[in-house]
């Protein structure tokens, strides 16, 4: 930002500050992931300039769930798996609102996997963030539906039996699916950028976050944290771009049009490398709630004539007037 903008801003009365979105200290653990996306989240909120009033943080319940109350904006701090049919509802009467939703990896792909479907299929105006750490987090360490097979943990205690749900295969596989997306909570830049275009895209951005929970998992991404080589990152003209410093320690980088959803669901469910980018975009597909206001045959005009028609029936009329009436 250069001198003269930063001035301007600061004259400016209706400027916001990253402050002006700030809420309360975070409760979370030291060097839960949940931090850093925060973070990349006010710097949005005052980057883009979003107006607090306008702007609506939903969740579900979790660790990762707590999000609303750490922004100064509206806030929905729901019920365990719901999060995605309040953004829903508060999107269809109020599609003027910027939607953000905050939900775990149990909150969505577990209670709440039907709603998380519907969602992607019906394709409304949001940005969705799935805080993944693979595990719950809140209720003290059960195996989620993303957690490792093997994993030890309260409900597993022997190791989980099953594989974990590929969410990102899960949401390609959608019809209507119009953004996926990958972001570490562990590279800044990268999870901003990826954000901000989630943001700007016209639909239901899903975008999965590998976040660590040191409490609980504090080793689960190891090996891509200390191996650069594992991490590879997507980018393209209408996708993200490394600078020179991330290029340099992210040399495994392939140039991917998200237009191309066979390779979007093959680098999805490499076994090897993490893929870090924007996986898959389609501006094609409609939102729903624009399907709905094509097909709208209640507007308040026709509701109000149709009250009229109704209360009419039920006027007292006049002698007089209803004589003149009847003739
Ligand atoms: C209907 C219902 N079932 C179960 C719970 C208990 N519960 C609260 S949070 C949670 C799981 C949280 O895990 P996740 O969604 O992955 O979020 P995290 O805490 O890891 O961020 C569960 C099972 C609940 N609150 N409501
Ligand atoms: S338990 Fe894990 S997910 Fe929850 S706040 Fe602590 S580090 Fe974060």
């Amino acid at each position: 930002m250069d001198l003269i903008h930063k001035r301007w801003l600061a004259t400016n009365k209706d400027h916001h500050a990253l402050e002006d979105y700030q809420g309360p200290v975070p409760r979370w653990c030291t060097g839960c992931g949940d931090h850093t996306i925060l973070t990349a989240m006010l710097r949005l909120c005052r980057d883009e300039q979003l107006a607090p009033e306008k702007t609506v943080f939903v969740s579900g319940i979790g660790c990762s769930s707590r999000f609303p109350h750490y922004l100064k904006t509206y806030g929905f701090h729901s019920l365990h798996g719901r999060a995605l049919p309040i953004a829903e509802g508060v999107k269809v009467r109020r599609p003027d609102l910027n939607v953000f939703v905050s939900t775990g990896d149990g909150d969505c792909c577990s209670i709440g996997a039907g709603h998380w479907i519907h969602a992607m299929r019906y394709n409304m105006n949001m940005t969705v963030l799935m805080h993944d750490n693979c595990v719950y987090g809140l209720t003290k360490m059960q195996a989620s539906p993303t957690s490792p097979q093997g994993l030890k943990s309260n409900t597993s205690p022997r190791g989980a039996l099953l594989p974990p749900l590929n969410p990102l295969l899960t949401a390609l596989s959608v019809p209507s699916a119009s953004f996926v997306a990958q972001a570490p909570d562990w590279i800044p830049d990268i999870l901003y950028s990826i954000i901000a275009q989630g943001f700007h895209h016209k639909g239901l951005s899903f975008i999965r976050i590998l976040q660590r929970c040191p409490n609980f998992l504090p080793t689960l991404f190891d090996s891509v944290l200390k191996n650069p080589e594992k991490t590879l990152v997507l980018t393209h003209p209408k996708g993200i771009q490394l600078d020179d410093s991330l290029s340099r320690i992210y040399r495994n980088k392939e140039e991917h049009d998200p237009a191309n959803m066979s390779r979007a669901r093959e680098l999805a469910s490499d076994p090897e490398l993490t893929p870090v980018g924007i996986l898959y975009r389609n501006e094609q597909i409609p939102c729903y709630e624009d399907m709905l206001k094509q097909n709208e045959t209640f507007t308040p005009n026709t509701i109000e004539q149709a009250l009229n028609k109704e209360f009419d029936k039920f006027t007292v009329q006049s002698r007089r007037a209803a004589t003149m009436a009847v003739a």
